[in-house]
């Protein structure tokens, strides 16, 4: 019965999120869907990278349990930005996002959605996006990949974040890449401090591309 209700449950958001894709596509748009632990580093990396960007270009959804913080700070960059409450909601889901996207206004885009911090739940839940990019900041431990693994078969990118704190810690970035890439042969990945700006280039042609050439992965997992 579980089985065939979570099926359900995926089915239905399945169809939204394909609503939400098309939603996109027909006004030239794409989106990316950030994901990561509490405090991964998930709004800095924006808030780094939307002035590079072009805040007029930009626009963010920003998912969380509470609170209209996340929304707050990238309202600074200049962008619009429109907070997603998901109450004791472990993650966004594709109606969620549908309901923000009437009162979205924004450019060429791309369009990031920040998902609830988690590395487990929003990894099963398509939310109409081009890319998922997981988001692992170095405090969090380089075995990640292979304890979350659904993730990071999920994921496009891997967004290694606060790389500036490494000489603090025994992070074996190698190690990391290694078991993130035995999960995902395919996965690429990138190296940031949003703190040192290291690798805010890259990322943001990384995301550019993801929103405009044909980075589409379909459904979920
Ligand atoms: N040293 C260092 N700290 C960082 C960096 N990026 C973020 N932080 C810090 O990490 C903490 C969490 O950053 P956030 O950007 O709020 O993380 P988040 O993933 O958006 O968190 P949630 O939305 O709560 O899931 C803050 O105290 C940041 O200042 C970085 O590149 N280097
Ligand atoms: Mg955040």
């Amino acid at each position: 019965v579980t089985i065939r209700l979570e099926e359900r449950l995926l089915s239905k958001n399945a169809r939204i999120a394909s609503r939400n894709r098309a939603w996109f596509a027909a006004r030239g748009l794409r989106a990316i869907n950030l994901i990561g632990s509490p405090g991964a580093g998930k709004t800095a990396l924006l808030e780094a990278s939307i002035p590079q960007l072009g805040a007029d270009a930009v626009a963010v959804l920003e998912g969380d349990q509470a609170t209209a913080r996340d929304a707050e700070r990238i309202a600074r960059t200049g962008c619009d930005v429109i907070q997603i409450n998901t109450g004791t909601g472990c993650h966004l889901d594709a109606s969620m996002v549908e309901g923000a996207l009437v009162q979205l206004t924004c450019g060429a885009g791309p369009i990031f959605i920040e998902n609830v911090g988690n590395l487990v739940c929003p990894a099963l839940f398509d939310l109409g996006e081009a890319a998922k990019v997981v988001v692992l900041s170095v405090t969090e431990g380089d075995d990640k990949p292979v304890k979350y693994p659904h993730v990071f078969a999920a994921a496009s990118l891997l967004v290694l974040s606060k790389i500036d704190l490494l000489p603090h810690l025994s992070f074996d970035v190698e190690r990391c890449v290694d078991h993130a890439r035995s999960v995902n042969p395919d996965l690429e990945v990138l190296l940031v401090s949003a703190r040192r700006g290291d690798g805010i280039d890259a990322w943001c042609t990384w995301a550019r591309d993801a929103a405009s050439a044909g980075l589409v992965t379909e459904g979920t997992p």
